[in-house]
Formats: structure tokens, sequence, C-alpha cells
């Protein structure tokens, strides 16, 4: 089969970042309202009161210490709870273009690419800010590439799914070489005032540049050895935002518009899951645990990712061999183990294999196997 490489990665972090103290402290103070305002149906028992979330809970639940966000000010007003994101014009560049053109200017500058050389744009996130047109093609044309793009949506797998729709799309040569790019504002579509998940999410664009091996020039390239996908449906994660809410105003406002999941089920159910692909997919390729020098995992919950990797290499995996970025950007959805893969690669020898893996909603799972050029 002829070579697939990754070529080229970029990273677009938003200036604005939020820590654990300020949150809670927004959160603790809707909540000291809301409870003040509500004192008497509290009382008559007609309303439940609330009850303040807490740092210590947040990093020993998920290790999560803060998050890059496009605004902080809207989520931080207690009475507000929601980015401040102001609706731009048609003619102007949309906000997921914006993260978007510069993850990719910095992949496509790691690859050594220019627009003449990419014939194709996929963005994979969870959620795009409009159906259509597609934001893959206001990408395209502000980079002023050439050829097709198109949006997926696998939500947190996104980016897996994508670099093998990639991958697939230059081994049959309807591309040359392709832009994958992961442009998430999870912030736009979490509940503030829902102490379960307030604290899980950041914002970020991450890119990805997959080409064939004899085009490539970059002196860090990974070739894909292999790239394993797998969904199996499940309500644990959920997102009824949609353009049929319109036709049912009963549902308006409900909290099942913005994310909601069942965290505890999703832990246990998709833990060893994952670690299966993972172990199944190396057997396959007769690689033996002890050969993994990285695995750049989905980063939701560092727990999650410390079972995963011990279910895979038979004992607990360091620091250096499954890193994390969570502490700092929290869960940015599919951008996550791109993230990863980003930063922590620099130290690889030519032949070191790693895996790439994402896991979320759906369920869905996707485990690409990355070998050292
Ligand atoms: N502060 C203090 N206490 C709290 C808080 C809080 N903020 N929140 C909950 N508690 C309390 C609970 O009330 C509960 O109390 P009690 O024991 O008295 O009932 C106790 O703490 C324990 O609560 P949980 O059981 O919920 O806590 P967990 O230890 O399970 O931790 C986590 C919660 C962190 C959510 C954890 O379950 C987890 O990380 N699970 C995996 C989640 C995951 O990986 N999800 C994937 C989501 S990503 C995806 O695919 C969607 C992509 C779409 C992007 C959406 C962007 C918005």
């Amino acid at each position: 089969m002829t070579e697939i490489v990754i070529s080229g990665t970029g990273l677009y972090t938003p200036p604005q970042s939020i820590s654990n103290a300020e949150l809670v402290a927004a959160f603790n103070q809707y909540v000291d309202d809301f409870n003040r305002d509500h004192a008497a149906a509290i009382e008559a028992g007609e309303v439940t009161a609330l009850q303040h979330s807490s740092e210590e809970f947040i990093v020993k639940a998920s290790g999560i210490r803060s998050r890059y966000v496009v605004d902080k000010s809207g989520i931080l007003d207690p009475r507000r709870m929601v980015p401040r994101i102001p609706e731009r014009g048609n003619d102007e560049p949309s906000v997921q273009c914006e993260m978007a053109v510069a993850a990719a200017r910095e992949a496509m500058a790691q690859a050594g690419k220019s627009a003449a050389d990419i014939d194709a744009v996929i963005v994979a996130a969870s959620n795009m800010q409009r159906p259509y047109p597609a934001m893959a093609v206001e990408i395209q044309a502000a980079l002023g590439i050439e050829g097709f793009g198109f949006d997926m949506n696998v939500a947190c797998s996104s980016a897996t799914f994508g670099i093998q729709q990639a991958r697939d799309a230059v081994a049959n040569g309807s591309a040359r070489c392709v832009l994958m790019v992961n442009p998430e504002i999870c912030s736009g579509h979490l509940n503030f005032r829902d102490r379960d998940s307030h604290f899980i999410f950041g914002d970020v664009c991450t890119a990805v540049i997959v080409e064939r091996g004899n085009s490539a020039t970059s002196g860090d390239t990974y070739r894909i050895l292999d790239s394993k996908l797998q969904t199996i449906y499940s309500n644990n994660i959920r997102n009824n935002f949609g353009f049929l809410n319109r036709g049912d105003e009963s549902g308006i406002g409900q909290p099942d518009k913005l994310f909601v999941q069942e965290g505890r089920k999703v832990f246990k159910e998709v833990c060893p899951t994952v670690a299966r692909q993972m172990s199944a997919q190396l057997e396959s390729l007769d690689i033996a645990p002890t050969q993994l020098r990285r695995m750049w995992l989905h980063q939701a919950n560092l727990s999650m990712n410390q079972l995963i990797a011990r279910k895979v290499l038979g004992r607990e995996a360091t620091a250096e061999e499954a890193p994390t970025i969570l502490d700092e950007y929290a869960n940015t959805s599919s951008a996550g183990s791109v993230i990863a893969f980003h930063k922590h690669r620099a130290d690889l020898a030519p032949g070191d294999i790693g895996v790439l893996c994402s896991f979320g909603a759906g369920y869905s799972i996707g485990s690409v196997v990355l070998e050292k050029r």
C-alpha cells in the first residue's frame, strides 16, 4: 500500500484562560443568587436548592486545572454564563474559520506546504457554528486552496475519523494532500450553570496535514501504519440541539439542548472498549506493548487515560508515555489527542511507534498507529 504520512500539525490556542478558582467563584455566585431569589420556594419544597461547585472536586474527579476560551467575561458573569460571541456579517470570516486558518497555517508551515500543494480540506469537529455553507469550504477559500472541502462530526473522535478520511483520499488518489482541522468552540454548547459539567470543556483548534510519503519534504513525518474506527450507539453523551427544536416550543431552553452526559457510565463503558481496540490493533500489527513509545490519548479525564494506558501496557504508564494536556486545556473534544501529539513528539526517534487515540460521544473510538520516519 502507498505510504501515507502526517507531515505537519498546528495549534491555535485562544488568548483567554479561566482557572478552576475563577470558574468556581462565578458558579458559586450564581448558586447563591439563585438560592436567595428562590428562598421561599426552596423553603416550601417546590424548588431544590443548588449546591456549590469546588476546585478540589474538579481536580480530583477530572485532573482539569484551567481551560482556554474564546470569551472569558460572558462565561464568568453569573447573570449570563454564556460566552459573548457577537454575530458576524456574511462577508466577514466566521469565528471557527479564523481559528482554523491560524492552526492550518502552522501545520502547513511545518509540512512545508503552500495552498497550491493542498487539494482537500476536512473540518472534523463536535459542533459546526452553522450547517452550511460547510465551514471547510469557507476555510478552503480563506487559505486559497483549490479542490474540495467538507465538514464531518463524530464528536470527540472527529479528528481520528478525519485522519482516516484524509488517509483514504490520499491513498485512492482523490487528493494529493489533505488539510484536516478541528475548530472546537466547546464553550458554545456547554451549560456553565450545570455543576456536574461546567468545568469539563475548553476551546481550541488543531490542524493536521496528511499526504503521500514520497511528496513529504518535512524532516518530522509520521507513517500511518494503521487506523481503526469503531462506533457503538449510546445515549450517555448527548446534545439535542438542532433546527427541529423550533418545531416544539416546550423544549426550548431545556438543559439537554446543550451537552449532557452520564459521566460515570461513560467512564465505565468506554475505558475497557478503548483499551481492547488499541490492544487488538497493536496485536494485528505485530507490535508488542513494550514497543509502544507513546500514547496520545483523548483528553477528557486523567484517571480514564491512566486506566486505558495501564490496560494496554500491563503496568502504569509514565507521564512521558501518556502525556497529559487536559490539566491546562481541559477537554477540547476532538482536538485533545492532536494537541498531545503536537506538543509531545519532539523527542521521538526514527522507528518509534505511538498511537493517537480518541473516544467520546456516539460512542465513537478512533485509533491511529504512527511510526516516526
Ligand atoms: N463540585 C463539587 N461536587 C460535585 C461537582 C462539582 N462541580 N459535580 C458533581 N459533584 C458531586 C456529585 O453531586 C456527586 O455527589 P454524591 O456522591 O453525593 O452524589 C459526587 O460529586 C460525584 O459525582 P460524579 O459521580 O458525577 O463524579 P465522577 O467522579 O464520576 O466525575 C466526571 C465526573 C469528571 C464527569 C467523570 O465521570 C468523567 O470524566 N467521566 C468521563 C466523561 C467523558 O469522558 N465524557 C466524554 C465527553 S466528551 C464527548 O464525546 C462529547 C463531545 C462534545 C463536546 C461538547 C462540548 C460542550
